[in-house]
């Protein structure tokens, strides 16, 4: 269905017939504004921005370009196009009609996980809000804006769901998820990543890298939802979610081709020597590269939950491209997992497969990250380096689950506590990588000019060339 932009609020799901929903939605609406001026991109509010809005929800040709000042973005509901006579494709409730109402008993698991997906949404753009100051360039900085009020419009995907299907509960819930901010010592976000700080455009990268590919496999996993109008907006958020994704790989990808080019300019690859020369070295950017991937991992749970077997029995939550597999129902099944026992040594157990769903997606949002880094590689071998770069084993740095609290080196082997604390310079960004990579941070803004640190990208927005003048400040 085409989306009306006639409306105070833009919608693909006739909002004007249900004004009791429109009206509630328009008076979350204010507040959403209020949030986003005081926690949303600092300054930056009178630069025209040339964005890309959503103008139909099928996959061909839904994206329209312009300039846009970000307070007049049409933050919307879109969902994508129903499928007709939809069933339910896993769990106990298997080939049923998938439901458009939430049943009676399963509000309260559906509640907390449509909350804990919108509470990341808003969380992103909280940790990134600085970010504009020490842009690279201008086509960054446009990056970064389309990435921010997209997440925002995230939000108003959950907000939709929670008003629309959670009445009052719901409501409450939809003012709560602007009461929450990221790092707040009283209200902080829910999941730890999202209190992580992001105030520097390597963290950025990384986070859009790592942090977004979470929330790919997490969609992904909640568009095979037996509850329609989640798998719908969640659909229609994974499109918008690639782009995210395109940042973070081809941004990573051109800080290490700047560092390549300074090398083989200096012909040596001494980390102070490319520091001195302004770029950033290998072991840095390995090294928030362990940081981002280990606190994204723990964003899937723990690896036996009872939460995520029940959130597959019940049809609230599959597993991503269900369809892949031949056995959706997972009953009887038994799951390998090898975790940490008392000897410090690692034994493996036999769990029933639903209650390990969360490493059934960890352990695909893995090899997909895995992607990215042979990508890398090939750079270093085509430059004729014998660097590589690597993910650490899941099992280090972990916060949730079994390997938390358990020390572990990148390769994954169990180590004293006073050895991973000895060694984690090695291995986590220090307090002095943090300052140097904050020193490089300069914002470059004169059109298709690039920080030093930084190659510019192969080609511009939507066929633009690279010297385009992205914002207009
Ligand atoms: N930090 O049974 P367990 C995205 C909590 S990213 C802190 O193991 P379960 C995006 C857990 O909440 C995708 N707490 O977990 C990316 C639970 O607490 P309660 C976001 C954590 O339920 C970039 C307790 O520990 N999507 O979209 O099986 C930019 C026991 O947990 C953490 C979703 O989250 C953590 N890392 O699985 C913008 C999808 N991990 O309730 C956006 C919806 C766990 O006992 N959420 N805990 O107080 C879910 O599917 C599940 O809630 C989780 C956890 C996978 C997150």
């Amino acid at each position: 269905m085409a989306i009306n932009y006639n409306e105070k609020i833009p919608n693909n799901v006739n909002l004007t017939d249900d004004r009791t929903l429109q009206r509630a939605l328009e008076h979350w609406q204010p507040k959403f504004l209020q949030w986003w001026q005081t926690m949303g991109p600092s300054d930056f509010a009178a630069a025209d921005i040339y964005l890309r809005t959503a103008v139909g929800v099928d996959a061909a040709g839904w994206a329209s370009y312009g300039e846009v000042r970000m307070p007049d973005y049409r933050w919307g509901i879109f969902l994508a196009d129903a499928e007709p006579a939809r069933t339910v494709g896993f769990g106990d409730h298997m080939g049923e009609a998938a439901w458009q109402q939430v049943p009676g008993e399963y509000r309260s698991p559906l509640r907390r996980l449509i909350v804990t997906q919108g509470d990341t949404e808003p969380a992103s753009v909280e940790q990134q809000r600085l970010l504009g100051h020490s842009c690279p360039s201008l086509y960054d900085l446009r990056n970064l804006f389309q990435i921010n009020v997209e997440e925002g419009r995230h939000l108003w995907a959950m907000v939709y769901l929670l008003h629309a299907y959670f009445g009052r509960d719901g409501r409450e819930e939809a003012e709560e998820l602007l009461e929450r901010h990221s790092g707040d010592a009283d209200k902080p976000r829910i999941l730890g990543t999202f209190n992580e700080p992001v105030t520097d455009w390597l963290s950025f990268f990384m986070f859009t890298y790592f942090t977004d590919r979470d929330g790919k496999y997490q969609l992904k996993s909640l568009a095979e939802s037996a509850f329609d109008p989640l798998a719908r907006t969640t659909r229609f958020m994974l499109t918008e979610e690639a782009h995210h994704m395109f940042v973070g790989e081809t941004g990573l990808s051109r800080v290490i081709k700047r560092a390549l080019e300074v090398m083989t300019e200096l012909g040596t690859d001494d980390p102070a020597a490319v520091r001195n020369a302004g770029a950033i070295d290998l072991p840095t950017f390995q090294r928030y590269l362990n940081f981002w991937f280990s606190s994204s991992l723990d964003l899937f749970g723990s690896e036996v939950s009872s939460n995520a077997a029940s959130s597959f029995a019940t049809g609230l939550k599959g597993r991503p491209d269900e369809s892949q597999y031949d056995d959706h129902r997972c009953v009887d099944v038994a799951f390998e997992l090898a975790q940490p026992d008392r000897a410090r040594g690692i034994k493996t157990e036999s769990i029933p497969l639903r209650n390990a769903m969360n490493e059934v997606l960890r352990t695909s949002y893995v090899r997909d990250c895995e992607l990215g880094l042979k990508r890398w590689n090939r750079q270093f071998e085509r430059a004729g380096m014998g660097q590589r770069l690597a993910l650490p084993s899941p099992r280090f740095h972990r916060a949730i689950g079994v390997w938390a609290g358990v020390h572990c080196d990148p390769e994954g082997a169990i180590i004293d506590e006073s050895e991973f604390r000895r060694r984690e310079g090695e291995w986590l960004p220090t307090a002095a990588d943090r300052r140097f990579v904050k020193s490089l941070m300069r914002q470059v803004i004169a059109p298709g000019k690039m920080a030093g640190w930084i190659a510019p990208p192969e080609r511009g927005i939507n066929s633009l060339p690279i010297e385009y003048e992205y914002v207009r400040l």
